[in-house]
């Protein structure tokens, strides 16, 4: 999911890019606004973390991509190619790395485990 701060620095399209030369296989787009329950709903796993608030009031703020990508081994492929959550510590060349400005302002989110990927593809698709 390509969130609000990437969306307003306009690297879209540099993102999609770099997911399709990178071979990574796209199956659906959808652009979104979160509302503040879906928002809450879906980093239901933070909620007693500090920063929950914070993360719910960005990721409400502006629009979402929400990006379903498929294949082998997807979820650790992608996960390495965005870099690590705090965009600082991220991998040169990463897109958290390029894009990311801060750890809850890091430009993109990827699922963690096949259960995440399963219960947030559908903030985004119906199938
Ligand atoms: P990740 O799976 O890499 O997105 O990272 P986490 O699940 O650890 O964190 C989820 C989101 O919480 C991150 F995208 C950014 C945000 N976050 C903060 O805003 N502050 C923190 O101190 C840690 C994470």
């Amino acid at each position: 999911m390509i969130k609000p701060d990437a969306v307003n620095k306009r690297v879209i399209g540099k993102i999609i890019s770099m997911l399709e030369e990178n071979g990574f296989e796209i199956t659906g787009i959808k652009m979104k606004k979160f509302t503040k329950e879906e928002a809450q709903k879906f980093y239901e796993v933070h909620k007693e973390k500090p920063f929950f608030n914070e993360l719910v009031d960005f990721i409400t703020s502006g629009y979402v991509v929400g990006i379903r990508i498929e294949g082998e081994n997807i979820i650790d492929r992608i996960r390495s190619f965005i870099g690590a959550t705090d965009p600082k510590k991220a991998e040169k060349g990463t897109i958290r790395n390029l894009f990311g400005e801060s750890i809850t302002k890091n430009a993109v989110h990827a699922s963690d485990s096949l259960e995440s990927a399963i219960k947030e593809l559908k903030f985004f698709f119906e199938d």
